[in-house]
């Protein structure tokens, strides 16, 4: 809209036109006020029923609550509104009608259940709080791409439809592609080591991943985004570095240039920033750890996953971001690679928070002979991987990296309970629309 100024623009003095949904109308008798709201905030407008032109005060009144209004006039202090400045107005225009009945109250009087906002998540981002965790998604992923730049990295988009799954077989969302079978991709891993085999060296990618696991928690998408890095010459332990680097900042930026949003999620106070230096625990020094506390029935021993209780207990030990390293091969995919000395143990590392695991990674198999090996033992056929495996037999460097779950850096960032909701539209068990 032309000439139109945000609601936090609006300086006393100017004429100005502003335009955005009707937040609240409060009707007084002889003057009446109607609340505007838009991205950058909101304005009051003052209706004064003998004195202004009577349609236009009664298309204002008469707009309901979320309707789209468009009104010129003249802003002038007036420290008894909400932001100490009012519109006098000269014209209002309804720009598009609402329905009187919402299915769901954005000035957030009336709490809804999350499956209520998920479904209205036009209504449900109305609302400032929910506006500031997007506004912080964005501005997260602002800064995790300029901090790959300054790690020299290239972003990369691989394909999304593939004819093999990397994560396990159970996981994948077959879908017909020409009259053969094909799935969608769980994760770049293969594409990105492939990458970094190339001259881009070290890459990195944002993009969708495809879990069609049956998990339905508050940490699972069945629909995720996965931020990757790949790097050749790289061992694990400058991947971690990297990952760490990356973590901390998107802490910086957002604590940087999302005050106003923190402070509407009342986080303004103890945002905290990680130190950059996460504590690196062996495995073994993990299990050990969380034995000592003696919380869980359970006593852990080598070749155990880490159980969500047994990530909680270690988080709150630990009690801040932290790596868990020397995995045994055995609990790693194909692709990490295992320590030189050491076939039992693998290179392959976590990065958690102490809420839950944010990342996975290592160096990689980069030696095309073991590799066949790893395949083998995974019982998957290295035939069907082909185009992947033949590219180290051509000059394949070491090379290491790691993937990260957006909404879980997100969620955890910002303490939400749920993973539902970091994602405007989530797919879960439950939900494939909107
Ligand atoms: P992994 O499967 O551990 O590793 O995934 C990496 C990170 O992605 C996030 N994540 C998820 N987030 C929400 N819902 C899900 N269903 C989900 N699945 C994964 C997590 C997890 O730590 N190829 C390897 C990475 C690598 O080695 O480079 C991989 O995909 O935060």
């Amino acid at each position: 809209m032309h000439g139109r100024t945000y609601t936090a623009d609006a300086t006393p003095g100017e004429a100005v036109t502003v335009a955005g949904w009707i937040h609240e109308t409060r009707d007084l008798g002889g003057i009446a006020f109607l609340i505007l709201r838009d991205k950058t905030g909101r304005i009051q407008v003052k209706l004064e029923k003998d004195e202004m032109d009577e349609a236009m005060v009664e298309t204002g009144l008469d707009a309901h609550r979320e309707s789209v209004l468009r009104v010129e006039g003249d802003v002038k202090e007036e420290p008894r509104a909400p932001t100490g400045v009012e519109v006098v107005p000269t014209a209002i225009e309804v720009v598009a009608p609402a329905d009187p009945e919402l299915p769901l109250d954005p000035s957030g009087k009336v709490d809804a259940e999350l499956p209520t906002r998920l479904d209205n998540r036009t209504l449900d981002l109305r609302k400032p709080e929910v506006q500031a965790v997007f506004e912080i998604r964005a501005e997260l992923l602002r800064a995790v791409r300029e901090a790959f730049r300054s790690h020299d990295a290239t972003e990369i988009n691989t394909p999304k439809i593939v004819a093999t799954g990397t994560e396990g077989g159970t996981e994948l969302f077959p879908i017909s592609y020409f009259g053969e079978e094909a799935f969608m991709n769980q994760s770049p891993q293969l594409f990105k080591q492939l990458m970094a085999g190339s001259n881009l060296e070290r890459v990195f990618e944002i993009g969708p991943i495809f879990r069609a696991e049956e998990h339905n928690t508050p940490r699972h998408l069945n629909e995720a985004h996965s931020i990757d890095f790949e790097g050749a010459f790289c061992d694990h332990t400058e991947a971690m570095d990297v990952a760490e680097a990356v973590t901390t900042a998107a802490y910086e930026a957002v604590a940087e240039h999302c005050a106003e949003e923190l402070e509407t999620l009342g986080l303004a106070d103890d945002f905290a920033v990680p130190s950059g230096d996460f504590p690196r625990l062996s495995y073994q020094d993990a299990l050990d750890r969380v034995n000592a506390t003696g919380e869980l029935d359970e006593h852990l021993v080598w070749g155990d996953d880490l159980s969500t209780e047994a990530e909680h207990v270690l988080g709150q030990e630990v009690g801040e971001h932290y790596f868990i390293t020397d995995w045994p091969s055995e609990v790693k995919p194909f692709y990490i690679k295992d320590h030189d000395d050491d076939a039992e143990t693998s290179t392959g590392f976590d990065m958690m928070h102490p809420r839950m695991e944010l990342v996975s990674g290592g160096q990689r198999e980069h030696r095309h002979d073991e590799l066949i090996a790893g395949f083998e033992q995974q019982g998957l056929d290295p035939e069907e991987f082909e185009y992947y495996t033949k590219m180290f037999r051509y000059g394949m460097p070491p090379h290491a990296g790691w993937g990260m779950g957006c909404e879980r850096l997100l969620m955890t960032m910002l303490g939400l309970d749920n993973i539902r909701e970091a994602v405007l539209f989530p797919r879960d068990r439950q939900r494939l629309s909107p």
